[in-house]
């Protein structure tokens, strides 16, 4: 039986659908995504800037369908199908990108190992600290409970913002660190709507950062219209997803 949250709006709209819509070719490279995640966002701002030939499939990961447990037994969007194998996690469809189209530029992480080491530290502390703080301002139901996750939320941030070298993370050029943070940028509306967040309590230099990351052209033509994220919004503020994510926040798990 499907769960609440399959109940999704079915495909992109706003600047997403036009960047979908000259997506459908076949190519050799498959991207199963949903229009409406974040860890989507991920790949897919990489396979835009990058400017890499794919091909965009919808899939509503909550259905879990055969079809999509055979590439991804996780049954988590994003995966992608690359030269007959088939590879999920977000952060590592990234660097797989980075790794198979050396052609395609930007680059998305600096050539010397060692500032490699440091960006891959900042993606770390995205995944370990902001991410899981963010889930758990979202689902919080009691005051307490709020300003607990809203504080972790700004001591995340402000440990990022504090390394940020400007005016991207890294300095001029847009790396994965920006890649991995962006989708929570563009959807803090949520948690300053109904959670008490502001960014100028994070601190100016990153009011400044997010007020950038979010006008990337990846980013912005990477989203689609607000309006129909309320309804998947709507469940994890009254704490009823059964998302994965969910249950792991729920339940005091990282998160898958
Ligand atoms: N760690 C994974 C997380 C991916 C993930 O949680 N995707 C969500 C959608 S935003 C999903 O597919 N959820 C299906 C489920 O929870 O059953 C990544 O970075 O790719």
């Amino acid at each position: 039986m499907s769960i609440p949250d399959a109940q999704i709006f079915p495909h992109a709209t706003g600047p997403a659908e036009a960047v979908v819509a000259k997506h459908q070719d076949p190519q050799e490279l498959v991207f199963y995504a949903g229009w409406f995640c974040p860890y989507v966002q991920r790949a897919w701002i990489t396979l835009e800037e990058k400017e890499i030939p794919y091909q965009y499939k919808e899939v509503n990961p909550y259905k879990k369908e055969k079809h999509f447990l055979d590439i991804n037994p996780k049954g988590l969007v994003p995966a992608v199908e690359y030269k007959g194998k088939a590879i999920y996690e977000s952060l590592i469809i990234c660097e797989l990108l980075e790794e198979a189209y050396p052609d395609h530029k930007p680059d998305i992480l600096p050539s010397d190992p060692g500032s490699r080491a440091i960006a891959r530290i900042w993606v770390d502390h995205i995944t370990k600290a902001v991410v899981p703080a963010f889930g758990r301002l979202v689902q919080a139901q009691t005051k307490e409970k709020q300003d607990e996750a809203r504080q972790d939320v700004y001591t995340a941030l402000r440990k990022f913002a504090n390394e940020i070298k400007g005016p991207y993370f890294l300095g001029e050029e847009f790396s994965l660190v920006d890649i991995a943070i962006a989708p929570w940028i563009v959807r803090d509306y949520v948690i300053q709507e109904y959670r008490g967040f502001r960014r100028a309590d994070v601190s100016e230099a990153w009011e400044n950062y997010a007020k950038l990351v979010e006008k990337r052209q990846s980013v912005v033509e990477t989203q689609s219209e607000r309006k129909y994220l309320n309804d998947i919004y709507g469940r994890y503020l009254r704490d009823e997803a059964q998302s994965e994510a969910a249950k792991a926040i729920r339940a005091g798990r990282a998160i898958p």
